[in-house]
């Protein structure tokens, strides 16, 4: 079958929950991708930066197809021999002393919030059920109730009501914000180090390290949404680390996995996970010896490979080559590492139209918020590969 026939059928059978490109894709290899007509792209997305490590990484397929001949599901009522292994390697290679295990990033998510509320009501002594979070504009952390109870944005939200109380938002950026909603009934302040859905918007220098310090004053945790910005994406190890600072809970997801297979963690002290107590929280695959073996192998791809040092010269290279084409259309270029996003004047007519034209050209990046072109390469890329692409990306964004 062709592009067109498997796109009918999708329409067909499938729920409209997106509007993706036209393009069917068949194979991945590393940074590039095959459509069902044979054609070749450049993967601007990485599945939003689940793809850090490429596609299909060898690696991380073998540790998979390995461990998946053993034992894939052991639940958490017994024990394997591959949970152990991942605790202590994501301990030692982020310096959070607990972590504990999940599926999808809004699952993990989820598990930060129950985690904050628990505190509130077991550590700081606030009242129980009226402990309050502190999120921003334009966060983005995923799609359950709950965390749409937080969104700002109307189509995340609408008529997926009644919403889960309990949060406040303030203007992201705006550290005196934050300083002005804090309670005493406060748990937590969330936030993306860097806004991915919202455009990639790197908020003021300073900003997380002020955060930091006033959740710090009014005994209120600081929880880091790192499932996009995290894991080498903008240059670092976590985004968090461009302001010195390590929050009190960070949440991983995506890449963590390489894109095999959904695996999250929030990441934490002792102190704070120990609030947990058997039985209390979890989930079938949560934990999984897949799971483990997949996510052990894609945290070595990231060490091994020296990806977040890639992530921070490529992005470096690839964003000074964007700031100096001359399109009319182009308001500025922002972003850490390979977290890029080309914000377009209004008059330009939207990204939706330059990501086309590029899709035409063999590149596959995706417009966020209508005005936003986010290029987020994997982040094995090379100068080469960089070359090759920008001057197609300067023609389309040349074009009237
Ligand atoms: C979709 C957006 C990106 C995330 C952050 C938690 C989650 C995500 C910072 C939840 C997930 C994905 C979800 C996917 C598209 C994509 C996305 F456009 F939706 F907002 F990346 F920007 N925190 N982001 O970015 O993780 O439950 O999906 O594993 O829902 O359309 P998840």
């Amino acid at each position: 079958m062709n592009t067109r026939e498997f796109i009918e059928i999708e329409e067909k059978y499938g729920a409209h929950n997106y509007h993706p490109l036209d393009v069917v894709i068949e194979r991945g290899e590393g940074v590039w991708v095959y459509d069902v007509d044979g054609k070749k792209y450049l993967d601007c997305l990485s599945a939003y930066s689940a793809l850090n490590q490429g596609h299909v990484h060898p690696a991380i397929l073998e540790a998979m197809t390995e461990q998946a001949k053993k034992v894939t599901l052991t639940s958490r009522a017994f024990r394997n021999d591959q949970l152990p292994l991942f605790y202590k390697e994501i301990s030692e290679m982020t310096g959070y002393e607990m972590s504990l295990p999940m599926n999808s990033g809004a699952e993990a998510v989820e598990t930060a919030l129950k985690l904050a509320r628990k505190w509130a009501y077991q550590v700081k002594g606030v009242p129980r059920h009226e402990a309050e979070m502190i999120l921003a504009s334009g966060n983005f952390h995923g799609r359950t109730v709950s965390i749409i109870s937080f969104s700002t944005e109307p189509s995340y939200r609408d008529d997926f009501g009644p919403f889960t109380p309990g949060f406040k938002i303030v203007e992201y950026g705006d550290a005196k914000a934050i300083e002005h909603a804090i309670t005493p009934n406060t748990a937590a302040v969330m936030l993306e180090p860097i806004q991915g859905e919202a455009g990639v918007v790197v908020p003021p220098e300073g900003y997380l390290k002020q955060v930091a310090e006033i959740c710090k004053k009014n005994n209120v945790l600081f929880i880091a949404d790192e499932i996009q910005t995290g894991l080498g994406r903008t240059g670092r190890l976590f985004a968090s680390e461009y302001e010195g600072i390590k929050p009190d809970v960070t949440i991983v997801g995506k890449a963590l996995s390489g894109g095999f297979y959904p695996v999250s963690a929030v990441l934490a002290s002792k102190e704070l996970l120990g609030l947990f107590n058997p039985g209390e929280h979890g989930s079938t695959f949560g934990g999984s010896p897949l799971a483990a073996a997949v996510a052990r192998a894609a945290l070595k791809v990231i060490r091994d490979e020296n990806l977040v040092e890639n992530a921070a010269k490529m992005g470096e290279y690839f964003k000074e080559q964007l700031e100096e084409i001359p399109s009319p259309h182009v308001k500025l270029v922002r972003g850490k590492g390979l977290l890029i996003g080309v914000v377009l004047k209004p008059e330009a007519r939207g990204a939706r139209r330059f990501c086309e034209a590029l899709q035409q050209k063999g590149i596959l990046a995706k417009e966020t918020h209508e005005h936003v072109i986010r290029f987020a390469p994997p982040l094995i890329i090379q100068k080469e590969t960089l070359d090759w692409a920008l001057p197609i990306i300067r023609e389309v964004l040349m074009m009237p």
